[in-house]
C-alpha cells in the first residue's frame, strides 16, 4: 500500500498527483475487497465510489467544507481517506468501524446514516446555517439514483431552489442505474435518456462560450441570450428536470474519472446557487464478480475474493420461509399481491416476482408510498403484502395509521423483515421499535412467529381474516432443515397462545423465537415456569391471560424490541386494567438506549439478552 500509508487525512491527499491519486485508488478497493470478504459488507456500491471520494475529498478541505453521503453504504473508500485506514480491518465488528457514516467515530462523518434519502435535506439545513452565520464553507451531498426514488429526496429537490433555501450546495447523483436490484420508475427511466443524450452540455459549454464572445451591450444581452440559450436548448435535449428545480445540472460525466471531476469539482463548487452533477458509476468497479452481479454483492457476508462465493453454507432464513410461503399462498388465492420497496432480494420476494410479475411490484425507496398504494390496492378487493423492515417501516408509522388502519375495513398484511437485532448494520438497521409503534394503532393484529411452523400459519391465517395483519420476525435461521408448506402448518386458532413449559414459581410470556430459547433454559436448568409463545402481541387474549395470569406471583415477559411501549409494557397495562395487583413483574428487552453493531450474540450481550444473561436474570428474579 504505497500510498495508503501515507493517507492520514484527507489534506495528504492533495500532496498527490493524479496518476498517484490512480494507483490510491487501486489500493483503497484492494482494502474494500479484502476487508469486505472476511467481515461482509456493502462492498458493491462501495466499490463505485472510489474515485468519487478520492475526487471530493482532493478538491474539498475537510476542515471546513462537508460532505453527505446519502444511505452511507458507499462511503468504505472516504473511511478510509479519513484516518480510518489503520482501523478499517474492524469494519461492522462488535466495537469496531461502523459501516455507515457515524458522526461519534470522526469528524468527517456529517451525519450518522443507514436510512435513505435524506443527504439533500440535510445539505440544505447545513447550507442554510451556514448563510446565516456568513460562511463561505462548500457543501456536497452525494446520492444515488436509487435514493433519489424516496419522496424524501424528492421534496430535498423541491426546497433546494425555494426563496428563502435558495443557496449554495452541490448535489452529486451517483448514477450506476442500480438500487440494489436494478432501479425502477420514471426517474430512473429519465437518467436513462439524460446518459443517452449527452450532447447537452457540450452543446451549453459551447453556447455559452459563444456568447461570452459576442460584444457586450449590459443586462439586456444576457436576458436575451439566456432566452436563446433555452429555447435552443429545449429542442435539441430532453428537458433537464433538475434545472425545472432550479438547479445547475452538470453532467453526465464518468466517475472513475479522477481527473475530470477534480476539474469539474474544483471549478463549480463555489458557483452560486444549487447544482447537481450528474456523474455514472459502474456498482461493484474492479471486482470482476461484483461488476458482473451487483444485487448480490450489494451487501453480503464474507466471501471468497478468488472465487466470489459465500463462505457460510446457505442456511433457511425466516426471510426464505416468507417467501416460499407467500408464493404458496398466491398460488392458491389470486388475490395476493406482493410489494417491496427497493429490496426483492432482501425480503426474499425475488422468487414471487418471477413467478407472478404481474402481482409483484417493486416500488422503489418509498416505504410510505408502498404502505399507502398497498391501502390502495387492498381497498380495490386485493390483498397485498408488504414486505418492509422493521427499521424502515418506521417511515410509514402515518401511512398505517391514517391509510391503512382508520380506513377500518381493508386489510393488507405487513410482512416484517429484520424485526429485533440485525447484526453487523447496527443501530440504523436493528429492528427494535416495531412493536410498539404497531401497539400504538388501533385495529391491527400483530403476530410473531417462534418457528418455521408459526410463520407459516400465521400467514395463513393473515390471508383470511378480515383485519390489517402485521406480522414481525427477525434476521435469523429457522431450526428446521425445511420449509413447511401450506398444510404441514397446522390451522392457527386467533389469538391461541402456545405454552412450551409449565412450572409454578413464574408465568414467562415470550414474543417471537426467544420463546424457544426461553423454554430451553427453564427446561435445562429445571427451572418451574411456565413459558408461553404468546404468537399474539395484539390482540391479548384476554380469556388466556385472564385464567393465567391469578395462578403465579411473579410475571416475566422477553421481547426483542424496546421495552418502552412494547408488549411487557402492553401486558403492564393488561395486569393494571384488571386489577390482578400484587403481582412482580420483570419485564425483558431492549433497553432504552442505541444499540451497537457486531455479531447478534455479542450484541446480544451489551443488553443481556444472551441465554446465560437471560437464565441469571430470571433465577435472580425467582429468588
Ligand atoms: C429507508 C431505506 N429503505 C431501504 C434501504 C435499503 N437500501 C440500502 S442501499 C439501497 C439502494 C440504494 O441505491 P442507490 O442510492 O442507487 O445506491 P447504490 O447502492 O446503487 O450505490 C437500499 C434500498 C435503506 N437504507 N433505507
Amino acid at each position: 500500500m504505497k500510498y495508503l500509508q501515507n493517507i492520514q487525512s484527507p489534506s495528504d491527499l492533495k500532496k498527490l498527483k493524479i496518476e498517484e491519486l490512480e494507483i490510491l485508488a487501486d489500493e483503497i478497493r484492494q482494502m474494500i475487497i479484502e476487508t469486505t470478504s472476511k467481515n461482509g459488507g456493502h462492498l458493491a456500491a462501495s466499490l463505485g465510489c472510489v474515485e468519487l471520494a478520492i475526487a471530493l475529498h482532493y478538491v474539498l478541505n475537510a476542515n471546513e467544507d462537508y460532505l453527505i453521503w446519502d444511505v452511507g453504504h458507499q462511503a468504505y473508500a472516504h473511511k478510509i481517506l479519513t484516518g480510518r485506514a489503520g482501523n478499517f480491518h474492524t469494519l461492522r465488528k462488535f466495537k469496531g468501524i461502523s459501516g455507515f457514516p457515524n458522526r461519534q467515530e470522526s469528524k468527517y462523518d456529517i451525519f450518522t446514516v443507514g436510512h435513505s434519502s435524506t443527504s439533500i435535506a440535510l445539505a440544505l439545513g447545513l447550507a442554510k446555517a451556514r448563510d446565516l452565520q456568513n460562511k463561505n464553507s462548500r457543501i456536497v451531498a452525494v446520492i444515488g439514483d436509487g435514493a433519489l426514488t424516496s419522496g424524501l429526496a424528492l421534496e430535498g429537490l423541491n426546497n433546494a431552489a425555494n426563496i428563502k433555501t435558495k443557496t449554495r450546495m452541490t448535489v452529486i447523483l451517483n448514477d450506476n442505474e442500480m438500487s440494489i436490484a436494478p432501479n425502477v420508475g420514471a426517474i430512473s427511466q429519465y437518467l436513462n435518456k439524460l446518459i443517452a443524450n449527452p450532447r447537452y452540455n457540450k452543446y451549453k459549454e459551447q453556447l455559452e462560450e459563444a456568447l461570452y464572445n459576442l460584444p457586450r451591450i449590459g443586462k439586456i444581452t444576457k436576458i436575451i441570450s439566456k432566452k436563446i440559450q433555452e429555447s435552443i436548448k429545449n429542442l435539441v435535449v430532453p428537458k433537464i428536470i433538475f434545472e425545472e428545480f432550479g438547479f445547475r445540472y452538470f453532467g453526465p460525466i464518468d466517475g472513475h474519472n479522477l481527473n475530470d471531476m477534480i476539474n469539474l469539482f474544483d471549478k463549480i463548487l463555489y458557483y452560486s446557487g444549487p447544482k447537481l452533477i450528474h456523474i455514472r458509476t459502474t456498482k461493484g468497479k474492479g471486482y470482476k464478480y461484483a461488476e458482473e452481479n451487483p444485487s448480490y454483492y450489494h451487501g453480503l457476508g464474507p466471501f471468497d475474493i478468488d472465487t466470489g462465493k459465500l463462505k457460510s453454507n446457505a442456511k433457511i432464513s425466516f426471510t426464505d420461509v416468507f417467501g416460499q410461503t407467500i408464493i404458496n399462498l398466491a398460488e392458491r388465492n389470486p388475490k395476493i399481491f406482493a410489494i417491496t420497496a427497493a429490496m426483492p432480494d432482501g425480503t426474499g420476494l425475488t422468487e414471487f416476482s418471477q413467478k407472478f410479475p404481474d402481482r409483484f411490484f417493486d416500488v422503489g425507496i418509498t416505504e410510505d408510498f408502498a404502505v399507502t398504494f398497498a391501502a390502495g390496492l387492498a381497498a380495490g378487493g386485493k390483498k397485498p403484502i408488504i414486505a418492509i423492515y422493521s427499521t424502515f417501516l418506521q417511515r410509514s408509522i402515518d401511512q398505517i395509521y391514517h391509510d391503512v388502519a382508520l380506513q377500518r375495513d381493508i386489510y393488507p398484511i405487513f410482512a416484517i423483515d429484520r424485526a429485533g437485532i440485525v447484526g453487523a448494520d447496527g443501530p440504523t438497521h436493528h429492528g427494535t421499535l416495531d412493536l410498539t409503534y404497531l401497539l400504538m394503532i388501533p385495529n391491527i393484529v400483530i403476530m410473531a412467529p417462534a418457528d418455521e411452523y408459526d410463520m407459516v400459519a400465521m400467514f395463513k391465517l393473515a390471508a383470511t381474516l378480515d383485519m390489517p395483519c402485521a406480522i414481525r420476525y427477525p434476521r435469523a435461521n429457522i431450526e428446521g432443515n425445511k420449509i413447511p408448506t401450506l398444510d404441514e402448518a397446522q390451522d392457527l386458532e386467533f389469538g391461541a397462545p402456545q405454552i412450551l413449559n409449565t412450572g409454578d414459581k413464574a408465568l414467562i410470556l415470550c414474543v417471537g423465537p426467544v420463546a424457544r430459547r426461553a423454554a430451553k433454559i427453564i427446561s435445562e436448568k429445571n427451572i418451574s415456569a411456565t413459558v408461553v409463545n404468546i404468537r399474539f402481541v395484539k390482540p391479548l387474549n384476554e380469556q388466556f391471560l385472564k385464567t393465567e395470569i391469578p395462578k403465579y406471583d411473579k410475571i416475566i415477559t422477553i421481547e426483542e424490541n424496546t421495552i418502552i411501549g412494547g408488549f411487557g409494557a402492553y401486558i403492564n397495562n393488561f395486569i393494571n386494567a384488571n386489577k390482578f395487583f400484587g403481582k412482580q413483574i420483570l419485564n425483558i428487552g431492549i433497553p432504552d438506549r442505541f444499540i451497537d453493531a457486531g455479531e447478534i450474540n455479542e450484541v446480544y450481550t451489551t443488553f443481556e439478552f444472551d441465554n446465560d444473561a437471560l437464565f441469571r436474570r430470571i433465577t435472580d428474579f425467582l429468588k
